[in-house]
């Protein structure tokens, strides 16, 4: 079983991370959450999350935001609590499934969109916020140290950074926690460079492995820092990290974002 860092609509480049797992019929995927938002192929991204069987996801926050805040019928107005979503890279997201359809100048069109939307989003909400296994917790953005494990609310496991980050103990001495939501380079004690490493905790679980495992590498990067997504194989613990594919330039990011 592969788990794959924060995708950000950027399709091409884990169809080609999934390319390079030589995986097997039996090998399944989990995505550890935004899957969508930025990038230029959101769509893309959750088309094969829902018509792949060996692709399995947590939600991210940006899943969340999604759900929770974005009204389909209302798409081209969005309401207070989408627009967040939408300066978060949801305008991206949405110009993605419009494209998706070829367009959206015909009302008829506009009715696809919409019940696309509605469909995608009623699968979210039979996603699952965390995967517990026998020697691993996946989750988006982790656990909060203060609670016991079995109260740990959604919008934590979501959301969460810091008090999680700096814990100095393992959360769980029997499982590895790998996640994603905060870059990597800003994790507590990453080194200078080169960005784009896969991070692991200070301490070690009963497996031996680390505690945590941060795998959000930033594929979304702009500029020239490196921007990579990262699987991790929790059988034989392999990295295997792709560089983004599409070109990501100022002219792309603006044109990711017409519909
Ligand atoms: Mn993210």
């Amino acid at each position: 079983m592969w788990v794959i860092g924060d995708v950000h609509g950027f399709q091409e480049t884990l169809l080609a991370l999934l390319g390079s797992l030589e995986l097997q019929e039996e090998d399944r995927i989990v995505l550890l959450g935004d899957l969508i938002d930025r990038g230029p192929d959101s769509f893309g991204v959750m088309d094969l999350a829902i018509s792949d069987p060996r692709v399995h996801i947590v939600l991210g926050n940006h899943e969340a935001m999604m759900r929770d805040d974005f009204t389909p019928h209302e798409y081209e107005l969005p309401e207070n609590d989408a627009r967040h979503w939408y300066l978060s890279g949801g305008l991206a997201t949405i110009a993605s499934y419009a494209r998706s359809l070829g367009g959206v100048e015909e009302e008829s069109e506009k009715e696809n969109l919409i019940q696309l939307f509605t469909r995608h989003i009623e699968w979210l909400r039979e996603q699952p916020t965390h995967i517990v296994l026998d020697s691993y917790r996946l989750v988006h953005g982790g656990y909060d140290p203060r609670q016991s494990m079995d109260t740990q609310i959604e919008a934590v496991m979501l959301w969460i950074r810091d008090p999680f980050h700096q814990h100095h103990k393992p959360i769980d001495p029997q499982r590895t926690v790998l996640f994603g939501h905060t870059p990597t380079m800003m994790l507590p004690n990453y080194s200078e460079e080169p960005y784009g490493q896969v991070w692991f905790a200070p301490h070690t679980v009963k497996h031996g492995l680390a505690s945590a495992i941060g795998l959000d590498t930033c594929v979304f990067h702009i500029d020239d820092e490196p921007a990579l997504l990262s699987a991790f194989n929790l059988q034989d613990h392999r990295i295997i990290q792709q560089e983004r594919v599409e070109p990501w330039g100022i002219s792309e990011r603006r044109r990711a974002q017409v519909f």
